[in-house]
């Protein structure tokens, strides 16, 4: 196969969760970009609507569902529908998250489960509604998007870290158990990237200077600055594209080399 047509997504149909904005809208105008027909979900009407006005500003053909990736039914539906409007799903991204830093001994069960829920919960879920029909088709891609936290603590989000660290492995177990199939399970594991889930991390202080973790992170990042959706855009179709097809269970960091870094001394 020629270099190009490797990368190509022609033809494929791509499935990105919670992908109005964010990561996951960047991601999927990679795919688009590439050839992919996309297809995208996200929690409410109000975030759909916002999506399906950014996709036809960008001038991106999408089908949009309103579907809460923790709801197994609501899920189910969500593929019938997608295979009615654009066919049986080739790539999955399984990209909407949350996030909740709350310290350990002062966060409630109820809400360290709901991040279980929607971070680790759900990419399982909406993984085994479309792997029996990728293994129909004869293969499939699926990438989880992990974390720095898939790796690494920090203070205040034990449950990010508990569910990111897990879907890792998830990744790794998918891609064992279905590797068979033509199958491929990969993780993105983004560093810090500027989002509106990481915003509060970055607010400029009453002073006008940079928020304390902001100037951590540029100071722990090789890279020195934080990253942007659009540098997930590569990683992305590599992973979604036959120019991984002998790369299974691996999670590509993509971070600016803060795993490889211990940081600044004093
Ligand atoms: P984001 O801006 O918060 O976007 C996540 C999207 O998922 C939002 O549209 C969100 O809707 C949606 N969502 C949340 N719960 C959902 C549910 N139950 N069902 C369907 N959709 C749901 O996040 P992001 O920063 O782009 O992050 C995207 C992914 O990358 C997440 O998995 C995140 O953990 C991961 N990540 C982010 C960073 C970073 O630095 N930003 C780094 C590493 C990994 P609402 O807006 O209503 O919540
Ligand atoms: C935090 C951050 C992160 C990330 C990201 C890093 O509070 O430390 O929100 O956990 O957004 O997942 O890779």
């Amino acid at each position: 196969m020629a270099l190009k047509d490797m990368f190509s997504l022609t033809g494929k149909v791509a499935w990105v969760t919670g992908a109005s904005y964010g990561i996951g809208f960047a991601i999927a105008e990679a795919l688009a970009e590439a050839g992919a027909k996309i297809v995208f979900n996200d929690i409410g009407q109000a975030q759909l609507d916002k999506g399906l006005a950014a996709y036809k500003e960008a001038g991106i053909p999408v089908h949009g569902y309103v579907c809460d990736v923790t709801d197994e039914q609501a899920v189910r539906e969500t593929v019938g529908k997608i295979e009615r409007d654009a066919g049986a799903v080739d790539i999955l991204v399984n990209n909407a998250g949350i996030i909740k830093r709350v310290p350990m001994t002062e966060m409630s069960a109820a809400d360290f489960r709901q991040v279980i829920d929607v971070d680790l919960n759900a990419p399982f879920i909406v993984s085994k509604s479309v792997v029996p029909a990728m293994i129909k088709k004869g293969g499939g891609k699926i990438i989880n998007i992990c974390s720095m936290m898939s790796e690494l603590g920090r203070e205040t989000v034990s449950a990010y870290a508990a569910a990111k660290g897990g879907l890792k492995m998830l990744t790794k177990n998918i891609a064992s158990e279905y590797g068979a199939f033509n199958i491929q399970c990969n993780g993105i594991g983004p560093g810090y990237i500027e989002t509106p889930q990481t915003a509060p991390l970055r607010e400029r202080q009453p002073d006008g200077n940079r928020h304390p973790f902001d100037q951590f992170i540029i100071a722990k990042t090789p890279s020195a600055r934080w990253g942007t959706p659009d540098d997930l855009k590569g990683p992305a179709v590599f992973l979604a594209s036959s120019a991984s097809d002998f790369v299974n269970g691996h999670i590509l960091y993509v971070d600016g080399g803060i795993l490889a870094y211990i940081g600044k001394q004093p």
